[in-house]
């Protein structure tokens, strides 16, 4: 199977990655983790976008807060797809980031999930990685049903505590 490949810009993201690695592991995906920056270390996150695809990788998430060119950046120099997490930083509640994120000019795409949103952006990569491999197909599937019937549990929770008959 192809690797997912995580990159983000500040250890300070790792919270909203352990999101990303929780879900993969979860599904059985591999991955590769590290830690480039767009403005720190701008040499690395350009030579791992260039070799990715040689490298293995079917896919690129990339998370980073305040000014964050990081997924462009890498988007840039790969034509993987590559799906940008944008993460809430210390002020404008990653407004910032988002827009940064998602406000990409034409002709480089960046799939951007929601602010922190670190668990579907893993989801995200497995379904592009699962359009060529039906056995990570099924693992959504069997994640999905399993979602919604711990969801339809909360109900019936909530319903035997708080419905007045
Ligand atoms: C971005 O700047 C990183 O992705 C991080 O979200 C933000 C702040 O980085 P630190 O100052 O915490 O290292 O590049």
């Amino acid at each position: 199977m192809k690797k997912v490949g995580i990159i983000m810009g500040s250890d300070s993201d790792l919270p909203v990655i352990e999101k990303t690695t929780g879900v993969l592991d979860e599904l059985g995906v591999p991955y590769e983790v590290h830690i480039y920056s767009a403005h720190r270390t701008p040499q690395e996150a350009h030579d791992f976008a260039v070799n990715a695809r040689e490298s293995g990788f079917g896919a690129i998430i990339a998370a980073a807060g305040m000014a964050a060119h990081l997924a462009g950046a890498i988007a840039a120099n790969t034509t993987l797809p590559v799906i940008g997490i944008p993460c809430k930083g210390p002020v404008f509640d990653g407004m910032d980031a988002l827009l940064s994120t998602v406000q990409m000019p034409t002709g480089i795409p960046v799939a951007t999930v929601a602010v922190n949103g670190g668990a579907n952006a893993a989801l995200l990569a497995a379904q592009i990685l699962a359009v060529e491999d039906a056995e990570l197909a099924g693992k959504l599937d069997a994640k999905r049903a399993k979602d919604s019937a711990a969801v339809l549990e909360k109900d019936r929770t909530v319903e035997s505590r708080l419905m007045r008959k």
